[in-house]
């Protein structure tokens, strides 16, 4: 039986992949790195500094920069999108998802955050969720990111509960496969042949409910 939620934050919870978006576009640009909708998603997940080594990658410019500058970059890429995410509000929380989150804590359920971002306990104290879950995984502990399993392991951890009572909620394809490593239930929200590797699948976050859940794991 399921008794527990592992949330991943940005996609699921809010979308701050938009900020993420302008904020590494921008510092493309200043490279000369040619930004596409491929890379776009393929950075949804993944780490700070993995994100950055990805764009270097994408603009063949990955051997061109020190690790000092490196940090630099991730730095200054950082200010920027921790000006953008400061006027959040509960008002951009994804729709359905507050319900949800209510649904879960009114009938019991624990829920817990998965995510590879460094400012997730104060996105989720912006849009007024921090009470909703019993912790956050520090992504800063890990010694790998998503797709490694670490992070939704550790999820379950701090649920205090073995995997398989755990759904993990993703939007991206490195989280459904760090999901699949935990040995969880993994929920797919967005394009289904993006998450293909998802136990279950749904369109939108505003479909994600207990009774459209238990419909699905028949
Ligand atoms: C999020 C985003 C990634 C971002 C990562 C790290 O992951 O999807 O694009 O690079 O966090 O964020 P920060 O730079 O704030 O530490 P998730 O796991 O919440 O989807
Ligand atoms: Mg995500």
């Amino acid at each position: 039986d399921i008794k527990g939620f592992a949330f991943d934050l940005d996609g699921v919870i809010t979308d701050t992949a938009k900020f993420h978006t302008v904020a590494w576009r921008h510092l493309a640009e200043q490279l000369q790195v040619t930004w596409t909708p491929e890379l776009q998603e393929s950075l949804k997940g993944i780490d700070r500094m993995g994100s950055l080594e990805m764009i270097l990658q994408a603009g063949g410019k990955e051997n061109a920069y020190t690790q000092a500058e490196k940090e630099g970059f991730a730095a200054w890429k950082n200010e920027h999108y921790v000006e953008l995410i400061s006027d959040l509000t509960p008002d951009d929380i994804l729709p359905g998802i507050a319900a949800f989150i209510q649904e879960l804590n009114d009938k019991g359920y624990r829920a817990s955050v998965a995510s590879a971002s460094k400012n997730a306990p104060f996105i989720l104290d912006r849009l007024g969720l921090t009470d909703s879950f019993v912790g956050i995984v520090d992504p800063a502990t890990l010694h790998a990111g998503k797709p490694d399993p670490e992070i939704f392991v550790r999820a379950a951890e701090i649920l205090n509960l073995p995997p398989e009572q755990v759904i993990g909620l993703e939007d991206a394809a490195a989280g459904i496969a760090s999901i699949n490593g935990a040995g969880e239930v993994s929920l797919g929200i967005g394009d289904a042949t993006v998450l293909a590797a998802a136990d279950l699948n749904f369109a939108n976050t505003a479909e994600v409910t207990l009774a459209n859940i238990a419909a699905k794991l028949d």
